[in-house]
């Protein structure tokens, strides 16, 4: 036991109350504020309560939270890459105050945790961006999320655990940081943790069932009693070099005494022009710098490629001129998936390019949603109408018309037209096109969705399971408005409706749609046949 490697900041917090005390909290509980966490906030509470964030006792109030975000350092000086925050609603904030108990509650209503509130505050995100991100790009996944669906204000203080959130799949995987240290201790032999982040990862990934099936391939690979599986339910921010340093806190927390750190560390791919976000060996080069203080030691991983000639993988560059050297990036790998053609056998073990296949079926067989946008009156239900029908004619694929006046009746009767409730009506539609997506269906959508931003989430919803493709339906608003089918834009004129979209309300004309159609210059029929013809295309129809 002795050669144990100490947790970062010499003691292990872990946050549980004894079982009598946390029944009293419980009950307690019933009369203060409560908060249901996000699935961010789900991965952050269960390492904090574990002990995997040590030296960490809570959510970080502002006299730790604005040393971390400038210089990497609580305000004890400890370093400390990333900022680990409660966020809230103004409605929540604005019924708590120093002192009070916010109780801490898992989606379904159960209590993990009860924050002491010492500290609340209106943070400056982008800032926070920038100094973490090193950018405000918000095609950096953890930029995004941070200036787009991170709540308003934070709430900081010591947290008390009542009970570990539940997880129902590949429980005996899941290990605590003592649970992993006293398995390392018992069984000397094991040299190797494969530690999989299964929390929240780069979006588009892999699902974690997926990804874990594979780990459990390779597992069996490694000779026996030499490794150990384990499962890390860390929400990453892709924060390149910084989150290495804080993944190699947390893996010294569980037990490490050295850390792989590869070319592109947690890296968040390209930024909107195109360039990478951090250099390549940078998350290796802070690693360096920082490791005395870390207390954990890095092996460095260079760009392993497959040299033909030798039947194995070298180093990139440790190659010669002359030698056959193979690679498949990222994208290669998802574009044969997605087409089914081959992927050899130098590239991975049969059992998992098997795996990969079959949670990636070939594009025809996935799902995918067509999304129509435009003004009212542009004719977006006549050419959703137009596609529906020619989908049904080919037969074999189940069709859903999602029209915009079929969901405000049924799904959204409750709403009206203001920026919040549009909204929620169109979240709800990119809600129920992603699960039709996901069981393989097609969905047609029609509503107007004015925002980019929001046509942008249901994108982001529905991709991870199928195809989306944007069709911005372009007439223009002078010719709706003498179309004026429903009346409805003289009314708007008249100022007898409000908000209406294209006379007061804005509509933010897509920037790059897949299929761009003015109804002056085709006929529905042109239009439909258009979009199936883009659809065999795309390969989503053959
Ligand atoms: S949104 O913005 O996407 O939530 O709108 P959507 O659900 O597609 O609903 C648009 C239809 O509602 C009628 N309508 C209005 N449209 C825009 N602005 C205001 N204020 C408004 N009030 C009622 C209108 O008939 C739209 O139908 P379409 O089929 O688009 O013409």
């Amino acid at each position: 036991m002795t050669d144990l490697i100490a947790p970062y900041g010499g003691e292990l917090k872990e946050l549980y109350l004894i079982d009598s005390l946390a029944a009293a909290v419980r009950a307690q509980s019933r009369d203060w504020p409560s908060w249901d966490l996000t699935a961010r906030q789900m991965c952050d509470i269960e390492l904090l309560l574990n002990g995997a964030f040590s030296p960490l006792g809570g959510f970080m109030c502002r006299r730790d939270y604005d040393p971390v975000v400038r210089d990497m350092r609580l305000a004890d000086a400890t370093l400390w890459p990333i900022p680990i925050t409660l966020d809230v609603t103004h409605a929540v904030a604005d019924r708590l105050s120093e002192g009070l108990q916010l109780a801490l509650r898992d989606p379904t209503g159960v209590l993990l945790a009860v924050l002491e509130v010492k500290d609340i505050w209106v943070p400056d995100r982008r800032l926070e961006a920038t100094s973490v991100f090193g950018s405000d790009d918000i095609v950096h996944p953890g930029v995004n999320h941070l200036l787009n669906r991170t709540n308003p204000v934070y709430v900081g203080g010591p947290l008390r655990g009542v009970a570990p959130p539940t997880h129902y799949d590949f429980r005996h995987l899941r290990d605590t940081p003592r649970e992993l240290t006293l398995r390392a201790a018992h069984q000397t032999e094991a040299n190797l943790l494969l530690h999989p982040v299964v929390g929240m990862t780069r979006p588009g990934d892999v699902d974690h069932y997926t990804r874990v099936r594979c780990y459990e391939h390779i597992y069996k690979r490694y000779p026996e009693h030499t490794t150990a599986l384990s499962l890390l339910p860390l929400a990453m921010r892709l924060a390149g070099p910084r989150e290495a340093l804080w993944h190699a806190i947390i893996r010294r927390n569980y037990g490490c005494s050295h850390f792989i750190v590869g070319r592109d560390h947690a890296g968040p791919g390209k930024d909107s022009r195109g360039s990478t976000f951090y250099g390549p060996y940078e998350a290796q080069e802070l690693m360096r710098r920082f490791q005395p203080e870390l207390g954990i030691e890095m092996v460095p991983f260079r760009e392993m490629v497959y040299v033909q000639d030798l039947d194995k993988y070298v180093p990139v560059d440790e190659t010669r001129p002359g030698q056959t050297v193979l690679t498949i990036s990222g994208s290669e790998l998802r574009r044969r998936l997605q087409e089914g053609t081959e992927i050899p056998p130098w590239f991975s073990y049969a059992e998992v390019v098997e795996e990969l296949r079959r949670t990636h079926p070939p594009r025809h067989q996935q799902g995918f949603t067509v999304f129509f946008t435009g003004l009212s009156g542009a004719g977006k239900s006549t050419l959703a109408h137009a596609v529906l029908v020619r989908l049904l004619e080919r037969g074999a694929r189940r069709v859903t018309l999602l029209d915009g006046d079929i969901v405000r009746k049924h799904l959204s009767s409750e709403l009206g037209f203001s920026r919040e409730h549009r909204d929620l009506n169109i979240l709800r539609i990119g809600f129920v096109a992603s699960e039709i997506v996901k069981n393989g269906g097609i969905a047609l959508c029609a509503p107007i969705a004015p925002y980019t931003e929001t046509r942008r989430r249901v994108r982001e919803m529905v991709e991870p399971y199928g195809g989306f493709i944007e069709v911005y339906v372009s007439t223009p608003l002078e010719v709706c408005e003498q179309r004026d089918r429903k009346g409805l834009y003289s009314k708007a004129r008249a100022g007898l409706i409000k908000e209406f979209t294209g006379v007061s309300d804005v509509y933010e004309v897509p920037v790059s749609p897949e299929i761009d159609i003015d109804t002056r210059e085709v006929t529905p029929d042109m239009a439909a046949n258009e979009i199936i013809v883009k659809l065999e295309s795309l390969g989503y129809l053959r």
